[in-house]
């Protein structure tokens, strides 16, 4: 591959798209796909209750931690801000990551920098690079596909196979919940750790899986346990956190570089919590109390449909998997696919009930997507079923159906994604209750265990609950009549139970703080209905810079 002619000395800038994002415009932007996780694919028909944050573009986070060259990251600006960007210092070389929905983005800022920047090098990456023939809609000069670290390191001229840095990334910023923004303290949120990009499991419809190799292939940042731990050691200290979420497709599959993390926590005392992605079949891996010991205290499984042929699923019963994970204080987040090839209008409303019936505490529901670059796409694609009139940007599986499928029209397959969304939160409540049961769960079982990290981390969790958590409850409680009147009863008798457990804290909590979160959720309500939306700030940050002037 050709490197750049000025190697480490060329200038980098590494952008995410520009936003606003939670709006209707002609570059892609949608309002239902706001920049949020939760709000987005999650808990967004829970009104007030929905769990909002932001996350940072960790992919260009990464790329900068490692490479020698002088590079900004500029995260979520607006197009003037790219613009000062690009005419207020001089670039050698743009890139710019981008997901497949925000491709129009992509277009934009390759003819802002073809024109305020004439001279800079366009490196476009990320999954937006899985686009059958990206080529011919944007004006770029190199086009990554998969890993990018390993790739701009080449371009620098500099070792591809240096050990990887793993910068400090705190996980979550401005996070909101009835009406709330939490307090930003150091060390309160956990932090991000990437161990890994992609995933061997292969399945059909998925994009991570496909964009780094597909079935059996993966790329490895940290391939021991001892590696992952020294990293997280090292950002324990920086962030001051003794929480991580896990950035891992699978991060349970590999069991003896998880069973060794667990050694060396054991060894060095260290009472961390971790926040996972697993498949069934990577969960059952591991008995209970390894996962508990190992930190393990919330999951995000694939659960696709109780029907499904998916291997990770096999044999297992997921509702006896959740329940007993959230007996043992691990909150589960689910995820089921609505649309896939077995659904009918005359099952569906079957799937969803049995999926809303694993009661997990969160629960994503995600239309069947077929995405470039996937086999589910391809086949798709052969089968001539691909709708060619659909943008790329609405092909993000909260909308609609972007291919013809066998049973369900394009119109219902929003009408049942919708309904799925609120029948979890009719059903079950707010996740912000669930997450509160399983606190409670997991205190009432491990407050006594022998492993003081066991009790350590499951005494910082019931602090939570018997404080704000508490006072929460009791403004669910009343709040919720509205919805269910009956889950609100279930919601009043975990409190009373909370506040048995706590008899002083919790009821002092509650009656204090719970009228003004009353007041803040309805005020929340009111900015909802009258259509507030939430956007990231943007971020400019700069490494090797000096040197480089
Ligand atoms: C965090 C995250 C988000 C955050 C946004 C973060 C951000 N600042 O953009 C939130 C939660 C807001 C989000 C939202 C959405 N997301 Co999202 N998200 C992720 C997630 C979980 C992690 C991304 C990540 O950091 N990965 C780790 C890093 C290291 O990997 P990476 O980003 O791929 O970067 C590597 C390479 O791609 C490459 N690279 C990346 N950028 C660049 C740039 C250059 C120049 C180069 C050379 C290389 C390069 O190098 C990196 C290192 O190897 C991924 C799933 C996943 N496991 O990746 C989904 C994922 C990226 N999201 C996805 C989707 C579909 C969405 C939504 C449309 C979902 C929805 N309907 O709600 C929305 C879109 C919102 C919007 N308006 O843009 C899809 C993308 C599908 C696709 N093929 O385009 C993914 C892959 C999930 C999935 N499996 O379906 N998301
Ligand atoms: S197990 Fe999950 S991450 Fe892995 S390929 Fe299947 S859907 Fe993708």
């Amino acid at each position: 591959m050709e490197t750049h002619s000025k190697g480490s000395h060329a200038r980098v800038l590494l952008s995410s798209v520009f936003g606003p994002y939670a709006q209707d415009d002609e570059f892609g932007s949608r309002s239902i796909n706001p920049m949020e996780l939760y709000h987005n694919q999650v808990t967004r028909a829970q009104g007030s209750f929905s769990l909002r944050m932001f996350h940072r573009s960790w992919g260009i986070m990464l790329i900068q931690a490692n490479i020698s060259a002088p590079c900004s990251v500029l995260d979520f600006p607006t197009r003037e801000v790219f613009a000062r960007e690009l005419t207020t210092n001089h670039y050698d070389i743009v890139g710019i990551s981008s997901i497949i929905v925000n491709v129009l983005k992509v277009r934009e800022m390759c003819r802002m920098v073809r024109e305020l920047s004439p001279g800079s090098v366009i490196v476009v990456g990320g999954h937006v690079a899985a686009i059958p023939g990206l080529e011919a809609m944007i004006d770029a000069d190199h086009i990554v596909r998969g890993e990018g670290i390993s790739w701009m390191r080449r371009f620098l001229g500099e070792d591809e196979n240096a050990p990887i840095r793993h910068p400090a990334i705190v996980s979550g910023l401005q996070t909101r919940i009835m009406g709330v923004r939490l307090p930003q303290r150091k060390g309160g949120t956990a932090a991000t750790i990437i161990p890994s990009v992609g995933c061997p499991m292969g399945c059909n419809f998925c994009t991570t899986s496909a964009f780094f190799g597909g079935k059996g292939k993966f790329v490895n940042f940290y391939e021991t346990g001892d590696e992952l731990f020294d990293v997280m050691c090292r950002i324990e200290s920086e962030l001051k956190v003794d929480s991580f979420f896990v950035m891992d497709e699978n991060f349970l599959l590999h069991r003896t570089r998880a069973m060794r993390l667990l050694e060396r926590m054991k060894q060095a005392g260290k009472s961390w919590e971790l926040s996972v992605f697993a498949s069934a079949n990577a969960i059952r891996k591991y008995t209970m109390l390894e996962l508990v010991e190992l930190g393990v205290s919330w999951v995000w499984m694939g659960l696709e449909s109780p029907r499904s042929s998916y291997g990770k699923l096999q044999g297992h019963d997921i509702t006896q998997l959740t329940r007993e994970l959230r007996e043992h204080g691990i909150r589960v987040q689910g995820s089921t696919i609505i649309g896939l090839e077995h659904h009918t209008p005359d099952n569906m409303v079957e799937e969803i009930e049995s999926a809303v019936g694993y009661q997990t505490d969160f629960h994503q529901f995600m239309l069947y997507t077929p995405v470039p670059g996937t086999p589910l796409y391809q086949e798709m694609a052969a089968q001539g079923r691909l709708l060619t009139n659909v943008d790329f940007a609405d092909a993000h599986g909260q909308y609609k159906f972007n291919f013809q499928h066998d049973a369900i029209s394009r119109e219902d397959s929003k009408r049942f994604l919708d309904w799925a969304f609120w029948r979890d939160f009719e059903r079950n409540g707010p996740s912000l209750y669930r997450l509160c049961q399983t606190m409670l769960l997991g205190w009432r079982r491990y407050k006594n265990h022998p492993d003081p990290r066991v009790r350590r981390r499951f005494m910082r969790q019931v602090n939570k609950l018997s404080g704000a958590y508490n006072a929460a409850l009791w403004v669910m409680e009343r709040d919720f009549k509205k919805v269910n009147r009956g889950v609100s009863n279930q919601i009043h008798a975990l409190r009373r139970e909370v506040e048995e457990e706590f008899p002083v804290v919790a009821r002092l909590v509650a009656a204090s703080l719970g009228p003004i979160l009353l007041w803040s959720t309805r005020r929340e309500e009111k900015r909802l209905a009258s259509g507030q939306t939430y956007e990231p700030p943007t971020f400019l940050e700069r490494r090797n810079w000096v040197s480089a002037s």
